[in-house]
């Protein structure tokens, strides 16, 4: 796969082909009880590469990537019509909601896939206030979420937060050709799926080329990063502010001022930032993905407004979610055992329960990775957990490659990492870099068939995948 646009050329670009479509794109729909919201998988076109570029033909709900905003508030019962009209087979994953496993849109598992020219319908309560997403989850859906399948689900605290303004930034590498079509020939390339995946050469915040937000000096933001990227793990900070971090993946941490490190986002991982605007009226702040030379692809506009006084208290804890804890003395332990990938690649593994050696299960099968010796989807469950018991799962990475792994309708707290200090707060996504050892912990409380998969799509599709069950 060639490199069509570098880093260096990414930032001209965003400069040269500044997007002049004004502010706040990003359509957004409130779920009423009463009123479902009706989400139309089909094709549409998307200007990727910005003005005076060739646009780029995409998947969205409703023709548009990112898909609308659904927010609700917490404690609501939600409603949502997919309808596909696409040439392939979708679901809708509601990821990081603890809801009904019938509704988790896990295709084979869960639910049927809603097959081209059908619907299904969503319907489900929404237990934790805090910023989610939605996307497919069937076999090919590296693919779909690649063209654009995927949208924020906001639940609002049944409280107001103090802040002036709340800004959804769905952030996502795309892998476009020069004539700004999705690279197609590289869609399930498996030298990606056994390196870091699919990793784009286009980023965009709000499927915006450069997305402003507006701002006045004084206010005091929140800023909800979700990653829609396939693979790409990406850091952000903003340029000459500080920022408290106060959720990860949706739950509350304790507010903690993020420095120049900025905040690291995985595949699927959410962040919530507040930030106090202490710039001047008229100024903009580039918002950066610093994991290598920082590029902008979008930016904070003060309009022209006086300032007003800023807020001398750093920003009150959000309120919690009714989450239950472990309380670490597990009733259930469990090893989950990395392997397979460039430079380590598996010697054998069991597929569908023939063994195979890894020559056969790469050409023939396309499977690179496994869990415990066991590559893609088995027939049976890594476990199955009585409902409410406490469950340990000691995740070792044995690779050379990082993967972000993420647990169905549950949220887990870290208890030990390499032996060293386990990282603080609830989450449903959890990066583990090479040769680390994360152990995580839950109450398995929610009956049903779950998934546990590295949301490195194609880390998933070739062999990163399995399941439990939680009994009744
Ligand atoms: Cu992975």
């Amino acid at each position: 796969m060639p490199i069509l646009f570098s880093r260096r050329e990414m930032i001209v670009g965003s400069t040269a082909f500044c997007s002049v479509a004004g502010f706040g794109a990003l359509g957004a729909v409130r779920s009423a009880r009463a009123e479902p919201v009706h989400l139309i998988a089909t094709t549409g076109r998307a200007r990727l590469l910005g003005d005076g570029r060739p646009e780029t033909p995409i998947w969205g709900y409703g023709g548009v990537t990112p898909g609308p905003v659904i927010r609700a508030t917490q404690g609501d019962e939600l409603r949502v019509r997919l309808e596909n009209r696409l040439n392939v087979p979708t679901t809708l994953h509601w990821h990081g909601i603890r809801l009904d496993n019938a509704m988790d849109g896990v295709a084979h598992l869960t639910q049927q896939p809603v097959a081209p020219g059908a619907s299904f319908d969503y319907r489900f309560r929404v237990p934790d206030a805090g910023t989610f997403w939605y996307h497919p989850h069937v076999h090919g859906s590296a693919e779909q979420v690649e063209r654009g399948l995927a949208g924020a689900l906001i639940v609002d605290e049944a409280a107001p937060v103090d802040v002036d303004r709340d800004v959804v930034l769905i952030v996502k590498d795309w892998r476009i050709d020069e004539d700004g079509q999705v690279h197609e020939d590289s869609l399930g390339n498996l030298h990606d799926a056994a390196h870091a995946g699919r990793l784009g050469n286009v980023l965009t915040f709000n499927g915006e080329h450069f997305e402003r937000i507006e701002a006045r000096a004084g206010e005091r933001l929140r800023l909800r990063f979700v990653s829609a990227a396939n693979s790409r793990i990406m850091r952000f900070d903003i340029e000459g502010h500080d920022a408290w971090l106060v959720a990860l993946d949706g739950q509350p941490v304790n507010p903690v001022l993020i420095g120049g490190e900025g905040v690291v986002i995985a595949p699927s991982q959410r962040a919530d930032l507040i930030v106090d605007l202490t710039g001047t009226p008229g100024s903009r702040a580039a918002i950066r993905e610093v994991s290598d030379e920082p590029f902008a692809a979008a930016e904070l506009v003060y309009d022209g407004e006086e300032r007003r006084a800023l807020r001398e208290a750093p920003p009150e804890p959000l309120p919690g979610n009714p989450v239950p804890l472990p309380e670490g003395t597990p009733s259930q332990e469990l090893d989950l055992v990395m392997t397979g990938g460039a430079m380590r690649p598996l010697a054998d593994a069991i597929y569908r329960d023939e063994e195979l050696d890894g020559r056969t299960l790469a050409l023939q099968h396309g499977m690179v990775w496994a869990f415990n010796g066991v590559a893609g989807m088995p027939e049976a469950p890594l476990f199955v957990a009585r409902r409410g018991a406490e469950v340990a799962i000691r995740m070792v990475n044995d690779t050379m490659w990082p993967h972000a792994m993420h647990l169905h309708g549950h949220h887990f707290v870290e208890t030990a990492r390499n032996g060293g200090a386990p990282q603080p707060g609830l989450r449903d996504t959890v990066l583990l870099n090479r040769n680390e050892d994360v152990t995580i912990a839950f109450i398995a409380d929610n009956p049903g068939r779950w998934m546990l998969h590295c949301h490195m799509l194609e880390h998933q599709h070739s062999g990163m995948e399995t399941w439990f069950e939680v009994g009744e």
